[in-house]
């Protein structure tokens, strides 16, 4: 998917993959090293210009007279390369845009559908295949608006005062903004209100950087896996709808979608910055996948060459948060000795709040009981990991969840026992194409995140003796049984 298999090797000096030539020296304009420009923020005069070069261009890459359909210009290719269209398959639109072979062709057949990691790839690809799907449509702009000094702003949708979607996006049949408004998106969003009290309910935060290691260790589900869930999945969910953000095949027909990745990525970038090590081992490294450069030619690119950007790549990094976990300076974590595991089996979420005990496993019942809480509070990082995470439909909002005794309590998210969000956005089984089974895709590798409890509710857990925690998952929103929204296990890990 996207990465090319062994029988593409270089023939003549160009590889050929499939019949397709591509040239031997790809390079990649945009975002590695050799790159100075610099994205602002939306809310910056240096954004808002940005933002208008941007609406312009957008304009013409959705005017067929210009880019006509099938052309790797067009919004449509662009937006097909992250998914196509959720009411159609891959193989139809092809066929229906392309009726004879073309180079247009072979290229859409190898890009279509490759966004990564939404259909069960390593989740260690969602960063770099992100950054170079925003750096290559970057550089298409520049093109399309002869604006060769154009990049892309980033919205800070975690910055509490930027919770509305900017205004450029929300002025539909204006002669300069009208190409950026969507009407697939939750009414409260088109209507400039705080996007997290909308119906995707979703707390934007930056939880994700206090993770230490980039992939999943045997506690924490990892930076990129927990970024994913939170803000990326989050922001989905909460600009909507369910033909438009909140949904893989959908999402990236709006115009939202690429200031929403260019945050996303420097997100990242200010991790890296902070200290945080990208995964080093060859299979990450040596993976390649394929993009549309300006010209509409194929560029077939390394995540090797998109693992960092230059200081300028961004006017403002975002910090680490409080509680945030010290850096070790190594890219693997060594094998750790867990002190505790508790788990709860598999459960199917709904409408309806679901309550679960967390069961010690194997031989940890006797520290289980003894309170290694009360005892470890000041030293032990306690997680709580969602393993397995899959639907049969796009799930609806978020689920708020809560750890507490044996008496649920207060479920309100001022309460100690709140301790963070899970959604559903792009996990296995929610984005098929129409027409399409979507087993192999619920057999393919699930979603897992994690969360770190903080202080607040581990002194909650230590004061009130608890030494049976159950947690309970709350959903912000209804119409979920449908989607059965699912999560294989879920981990209490002390570590
Ligand atoms: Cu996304």
């Amino acid at each position: 998917m996207g990465a090319f298999s062994r029988r593409d090797v270089l023939k003549g000096g160009a590889i050929v993959v499939g019949g397709l030539l591509l040239p031997e020296s790809f390079k990649a304009f945009a975002m590695p090293t050799n790159n100075t420009l610099t994205r602002y923020s939306v809310s910056s005069s240096e954004g808002k210009a940005m933002l208008e070069i941007y609406a312009k261009a957008v304009a013409k890459m959705m005017d067929t007279s210009l880019y006509p359909q099938g052309n790797p210009l067009n919004w449509e290719f662009q937006w097909y390369t992250h998914f196509v269209r959720g009411d159609r398959t891959k193989a139809g639109e092809i066929s229906r845009i392309y009726p004879s072979a073309s180079y247009d062709k072979e290229l859409a057949d190898k890009m279509w559908d490759t966004c990564q990691a939404h259909s069960g790839q390593r989740e260690d690809f969602f960063l770099p295949w992100h950054r170079m799907f925003v750096a290559f449509f970057e550089n298409i702009i520049r093109q399309v608006s002869g604006e060769a000094q154009f990049t892309l702003p980033w919205w800070d949708y975690t910055d509490p005062a930027q919770q509305s979607i900017p205004e450029a996006f929300r002025r539909p049949g204006d002669a300069l903004w009208g190409s950026l408004y969507r009407k697939d998106r939750w009414d409260n969003t088109n209507q400039g209100h705080n996007i997290t009290e909308g119906p995707g309910g979703a707390a934007l935060t930056l939880d994700c950087m206090k993770s230490n290691f980039y992939s999943a260790t045997a506690s924490d589900a990892g930076f990129c896996a927990n970024l994913d869930n939170n803000p990326h999945g989050a922001l989905h969910v909460d600009v909507g709808n369910r033909r438009g953000m909140a949904s893989v095949p959908w999402a990236a027909s709006d115009p939202v979608f690429w200031v929403h990745h260019a945050n996303v990525d420097r997100i990242w970038a200010s991790w890296n910055q902070a200290g945080g090590k990208n995964p080093d081992d060859d299979a990450f490294k040596n993976a390649t996948f394929v993009f549309a450069s300006a010209e509409g030619k194929a560029d077939v690119v390394k995540v090797a060459d998109y693992l960092s950007v230059p200081q300028s790549a961004y006017s403002h990094y975002a910090e680490r948060p409080a509680g945030s976990i010290p850096f070790t300076g190594q890219t693997q974590v060594m094998a750790k000795k867990l002190a505790l595991v508790a788990s709860a089996p598999q459960v199917t979420l709904g409408d309806k709040s679901t309550t679960l005990a967390l069961n010690p496993e194997g031989g940890s019942v006797t520290l289980f009981s003894d309170n290694l809480l009360e005892k470890q509070t000041s030293s032990a990082r306690v997680f709580l990991r969602f393993e397995g995470l899959s639907a049969h439909d796009v799930v609806n909002g978020s689920y708020n969840v809560f750890v507490h005794g044996s008496a649920v309590g207060d479920l309100s998210t001022s309460s100690p026992s709140f301790v963070g969000q899970v959604n559903f956005f792009g996990v296995p089984g929610s984005h098929h194409h129409d027409g399409e089974d979507n087993a192999t895709e619920l057999t393919s590798q699930p979603k897992m995140y994690s969360i770190l409890l903080n202080e607040k509710t581990l002194a909650m857990l230590a004061v009130e003796k608890i030494t049976t925690p159950q947690i309970t998952l709350s959903p912000t929103a209804k119409g979920n049984d449908a989607a059965m929204p699912m999560i294989e296990k879920i981990k209490f890990v002390i570590e």
